[in-house]
């Protein structure tokens, strides 16, 4: 036991830029559509982020930023709502093309893929954000599991979605190793024993990763090497099987 099989991965801000340049401007789109006017900078949506989940960020919102509110009908059938219209304008943003892929993303997962290494996602967004997200770039069917959204009871930072994972594909922890970006995503991760290592971006720099293994800038690719924040990462520059294996190695050492 120990061998590396499987990589599960989050999906928003680990992927892809998604939240910046797709959730935030699909919800102003949908802010717009129904009349309000709030509109949420790319500044303003970072501390936001620390509410998981798209309609749970909404209601949190109104809570915290417009408690005079008053929804035509109840607050969470309301978000219920808004959130659907943000969902078709999150669909379009995705297909129109404005959103890549992170760097050594595609690259890690056609390796992986080649090597027989079980490939799996566990993200809060809901599961046609993600199918958007994942049919434009790969064969959806490449991933043996997506676990999204309101699949298990509680979102991050609970480590639900990662304990139904391991449940359905039949693998312990020590046997993983998950990709993430976030502090809620780390602390999910971790709670559920598995190895995590962190390729952080512009909303989640100042975040607490001190369960994870390393923290890079991003995976790198052959002529964009990645920065390395915290970690031993030996003299890889940028992300292979090699050298997440070299990871859960650690990981497993210290555990
Ligand atoms: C990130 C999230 C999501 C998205 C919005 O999820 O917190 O809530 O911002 O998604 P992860 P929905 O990093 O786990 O992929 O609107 O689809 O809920
Ligand atoms: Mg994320």
């Amino acid at each position: 036991m120990g061998k590396l099989k499987a990589i599960i991965f989050d999906v928003d801000g680990t992927l892809a830029e998604t939240e910046r340049d797709g959730h935030r401007l699909a919800f102003n789109q949908a802010f717009s559509e129904m009349g309000l006017p709030w509109q949420w900078s790319a500044e303003f949506y970072g501390p936001l982020l620390e509410v998981s989940g798209g309609k749970e960020r909404l209601i949190a919102y109104v809570h915290q930023y417009h408690p005079q509110f008053e929804p035509p009908v109840e607050l969470e059938v309301w978000a219920a709502q808004l959130h659907r219209q943000k969902t078709k304008y999150y669909r379009q943003l995705l297909l129109e093309g404005s959103i890549p892929l992170r760097p050594g993303i595609a690259r890690l997962i056609t390796e992986a893929r080649r090597e027989g290494i079980r490939l799996a996602i566990a993200t809060t967004s809901i599961l046609p954000n993600v199918m958007a997200l994942l049919e434009k770039f790969f064969h959806p069917t490449i991933f043996e599991l997506i676990a999204a959204g309101d699949i298990v009871p509680q979102k991050k930072p609970t480590p639900d979605i990662y304990h139904y994972v391991l449940e359905q594909m039949n693998l312990s922890p020590r046997e993983c190793i998950v990709i993430e970006d976030s502090q809620a995503g780390v602390q999910a991760a971790t709670q559920a024993g598995l190895p995590t290592l962190v390729t952080q971006n512009e909303y989640t720099q100042d975040h607490d990763f001190s369960g994870a293994i390393a923290v890079l800038s991003d995976l790198g690719e052959p002529d964009a090497p990645f920065e390395v924040i915290r970690g031993e990462l030996g003299s890889a520059t940028y992300t292979t099987l090699e050298t997440l294996a070299f990871l859960q190695k650690q990981a497993l050492g210290n555990g």
